[in-house]
């Protein structure tokens, strides 16, 4: 019986345990400032808001995507440049931004003011000017969550830099959030990198896979979203990508961008597109050069098509004319279409569920990363008892028994019987941490039903995991899940 049950006080958690080793692998590096002041980062990163990587593919749509879900205009995203360095949006009280060499020196660049124009200037800088920029921004979005950019998968950045720059922004991130048109065998290889360093193998990477742009999936028209909800279903279903993405979904940024934007000026403009007779309008929006080229009504000026297509993209412009036409267009009724077309709503949901819900587990598999990566860079005598520690919190935290389990139901590696396999996923918090969701239970349940149901859930999985016609993989499987119920009964 351990000491803790002895007293009847709750065992040190997992995050608690992750700290307690972070500080004393700092006192063996006092004398090494550079790895102290690093470790110390390490420390105070545990109390500042999970850190997502935005990441994927060259021109994904990770700018317009982070300016999406933060709310504000910060991000530069553009058709021909090039997203170059690591770019870290995170909250502050007043504006300001902070380039970092490749060697870590630091230099504050005055601004009063944020705005994609004085970021894009500063990405500009080589990679080997230029490492990171830290975007300070007041933005309420920020106040929970940090992202990240890192320069797209195989763009010319990366291959510049080798991987090692990616690499290293993902043993930063708590958690990646993954950008792609459509996954790809570079996708794959780089998510199956990200998993293949020893932490990760053991307690993996928490990753959302966005097919992003989806509104362009197809020809682009008004079934692009629909279209985009059955290439996520595919992927879901595919065992590769499965093991590596514990969520699949469809994203477009840009709209959930518009509908933050759109402005009665915008509804006047799109108003005048729908009084053309429906035939006319569908031809005009055939392509972007059409629209932009045509003189269809004449009350609008090219600048001002351009500057349309740019913010809302054809799918946006071409759903809110229809929209109108159809009587439904007053300006916070767009709105909460093209919100709803993009999606964003959905990977918010995800990002709450599957990263902010589990944050304990990411920032201590996030706290044991760092502490293994100073233990194998720079070892000390004396320090084996560290690794031991570290080794004995990498193999004995069942947070991540639940997550490679998890993992595994998902990749179709493991495979339990019928109706288990949900009610095995949601015990594991596939759709979300908290005993109630855990449990399948709404939110007016009361107490005393919230125990009466993990009791008989416990009772369940610990015949399944004793089960003598169940092989081993399915008994070990079970024998998790019975975990997750004995937590769940604990509180
Ligand atoms: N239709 C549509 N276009 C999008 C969407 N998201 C981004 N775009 C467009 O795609 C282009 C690239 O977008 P960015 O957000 O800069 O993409 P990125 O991944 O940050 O690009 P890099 O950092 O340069 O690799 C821009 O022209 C965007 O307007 C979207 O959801 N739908
Ligand atoms: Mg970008």
């Amino acid at each position: 019986m351990s000491p803790a049950a002895h007293t009847g006080e709750a065992p040190p958690g997992l995050l608690q345990q992750a700290r307690a080793l972070l500080i004393r692998t700092m006192t063996f590096y006092r004398d090494d400032p550079r790895t102290a002041s690093w470790l110390r980062e390490r420390l105070e990163r545990i109390d500042e808001p999970l850190r997502i990587a935005v990441t994927g593919r060259v021109k994904s749509g990770k700018s317009t995507l982070i300016n999406a879900l933060v709310g504000a205009d910060l991000a530069p995203s553009d058709a021909e440049e090039r997203t170059q360095v690591n770019t870290v949006y995170q909250y502050g009280p007043e504006p300001r931004i902070t380039a970092y060499t490749p060697h870590g020196a630091a230099q504050n660049v005055p601004v009063s003011t944020l705005d994609p124009g004085t970021i894009r200037d500063l990405q500009r800088w080589r990679p080997d000017e230029v490492a990171r920029l830290v975007i300070d921004s007041p933005s309420p979005g920020l106040q929970a969550i940090t992202l990240i950019e890192t320069p797209g998968v195989s763009s010319s950045a990366v291959k510049e830099t080798g991987r090692s720059a990616l690499a290293q922004i993902l043993t930063e991130a708590d958690a990646v959030l993954y950008l792609t048109r459509h996954p790809h065998q570079t996708d794959i290889q780089f998510l199956q990198s990200a998993h293949e360093l020893q932490v990760a193998r053991r307690a993996p990477i928490n990753t959302i896979l966005a097919l992003s742009r989806a509104d362009e999936t197809g020809s682009g028209s008004s079934d692009a979203m629909p279209a985009a909800d059955k290439v996520a279903r595919q992927y879901r279903d595919e065992p590769r990508v499965r093991s590596f993405a514990q969520y699949v979904l469809p994203v477009a940024g840009l709209l959930g961008q518009a509908a933050a934007t759109l402005s009665a000026q915008d509804v006047d403009v799109l108003a005048e597109l729908a009084r053309l007779p429906a035939e006319e309008r569908e031809n005009l929006l055939l392509s972007a050069d059409r629209f932009v080229n045509s003189t269809t009504p004449e009350t609008i000026p090219a600048a001002t098509r351009q500057d349309l297509l740019r913010r809302l993209g054809r799918f946006g412009v071409e759903h809110a004319t229809t929209l109108i036409a159809g009587g439904s267009g007053d300006l916070k009724k767009l709105r909460s279409a093209l919100l709803a077309d993009s999606r964003l709503n959905d990977l918010q949901e995800a990002v709450h569920q599957q990263f902010v819900e589990r944050q304990e587990a990411l920032r201590a598999r996030s706290v044991l990363m760092a502490v293994d990566m100073v233990l194998r860079a720079n070892p000390r005598s004396g320090a084996q008892q560290l690794r031991g520690e570290f080794e004995r919190l990498l193999a004995n935290a069942h947070e991540w028994d639940e997550l490679r389990l998890l993992s595994a139901l998902h990749s179709g590696q493991v495979r339990l019987p019928g109706r288990e396999q949900e009610a095995a996923e949601r015990l594991l918090g596939a759709f979300g941490s908290q005993r109630r969701t855990r449990l399948g239970l709404g939110t007016d349940t009361s107490e005393a039903e919230l125990a009466d149901r993990a009791g008989e859930a416990l009772v369940r999985w610990r015949l399944l995991a004793t089960d003598p016609m169940q092989d081993s993989v399915h008994r070990e499987a079970a024998r998790t899940v019975l975990r997750s119920c004995e937590r769940l009964i604990a509180g």
